[in-house]
């Protein structure tokens, strides 16, 4: 159900189940961690593209999976009052599948992008948005899903909407699960960027091989530092650019980086 293929120094991941709008199941997501694990530990690896295969990104969790079906009269849709209790299968889905995957995206030791290419629904949603720099296609949507079918925004959500919107957005958005065009996600700051539908795969892989080429840990000490910033008051901020500042002053890039402008000749980044 995951398409792997590595294009330069960019890895690419596209999720292939196109029949179930890429839903989710416990074997898509048990390879894409693998294949992110694989990504992070791969030092010829310096850039992740994730996108989507047909007309939608991902439609979340895989809400047919017996791991978490709950029991109902297949011909009424009535639901089973005597049925078995699934909040502990939900519970042990999210300790061992969306959890170790979400803080392995946010811990990624190169810069991850993403291509919304269609509908980007519950988990599928936020998954995107735990990306680093987020592309969506003008035909492609946000929707916070999980509020009509009884649940709380998971794999990060209410961490990433309060931040990238604020509450009074993330609130409207987790509440009523309406769905938010990827034009209004840009303007509202929920993502980078809104393109052309027809320019959308070209536009993420040329921003994807632009990242590549620049000096990889710098980049992802800035991912840290920004969402550590979130915490800190300003002085712990100022201590903590400090801090980096410092380490990143003694490493390859920079003194590769301040030679190259300072001789007029392209730098060639190698810190990972
Ligand atoms: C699907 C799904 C789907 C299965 C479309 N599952 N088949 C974590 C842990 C544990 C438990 C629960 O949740 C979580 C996290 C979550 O992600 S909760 C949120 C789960 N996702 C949703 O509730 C979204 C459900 N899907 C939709 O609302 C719609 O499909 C959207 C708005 C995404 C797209 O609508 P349409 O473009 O109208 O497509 P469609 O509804 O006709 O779907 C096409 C096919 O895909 C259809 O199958 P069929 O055999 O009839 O062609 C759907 O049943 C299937 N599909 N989402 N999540």
């Amino acid at each position: 159900p995951l398409l792997i293929s590595t294009e330069g120094a960019v890895r690419v991941l596209t999720l292939n189940r196109p029949q179930a709008l890429n839903a989710f199941t416990t074997g898509l997501l048990g390879q894409l961690r693998a294949a992110l694990d694989e990504a992070a530990s791969d030092a010829g690896v310096r850039a992740v593209l994730i996108t989507g295969a047909g007309r939608a990104f991902c439609a979340g969790q895989d809400l047919s999976d017996p791991h978490i079906k709950p029991e109902f009269d297949e011909h009424s849709g009535a639901v089973d009052p005597h049925r078995k209790p699934k909040a502990k299968d939900i519970g042990n889905l999210l300790d061992h599948y969306y959890i170790p995957l979400a803080l392995r995206l946010r811990s990624m030791p190169v810069p991850t992008v993403c291509a919304v290419n269609g509908v980007a629904a519950g988990a599928g949603a936020n998954f995107a948005l735990g990306c680093d720099l987020v592309l969506a296609g003008q035909s492609a949507s946000f929707i916070q899903a999980f509020s009509k079918i009884g649940l709380v925004p998971d794999c990060g959500g209410t961490w990433l909407l309060t931040r990238l919107v604020g509450r009074a957005r993330a609130m409207q958005l987790a509440l009523l699960g309406d769905k938010l065009p990827a034009e209004q996600a840009q303007a509202w700051g929920l993502i980078a960027r809104c393109v052309a539908d027809a320019d959308l795969q070209s536009e993420a892989m040329a921003t994807a091989q632009k990242l590549s080429r620049m000096p990889t840990r710098a980049l992802v000490q800035t991912r840290e530092a920004l969402d550590a910033s979130m915490a800190l008051e300003f002085e712990d901020a100022l201590k903590l650019e400090a801090r980096l500042q410092s380490q990143l002053g003694y490493a390859h890039d920079y003194l590769e980086g301040a030679a190259a402008f300072l001789t007029k000749r392209q730098p060639a980044f190698k810190d990972r």
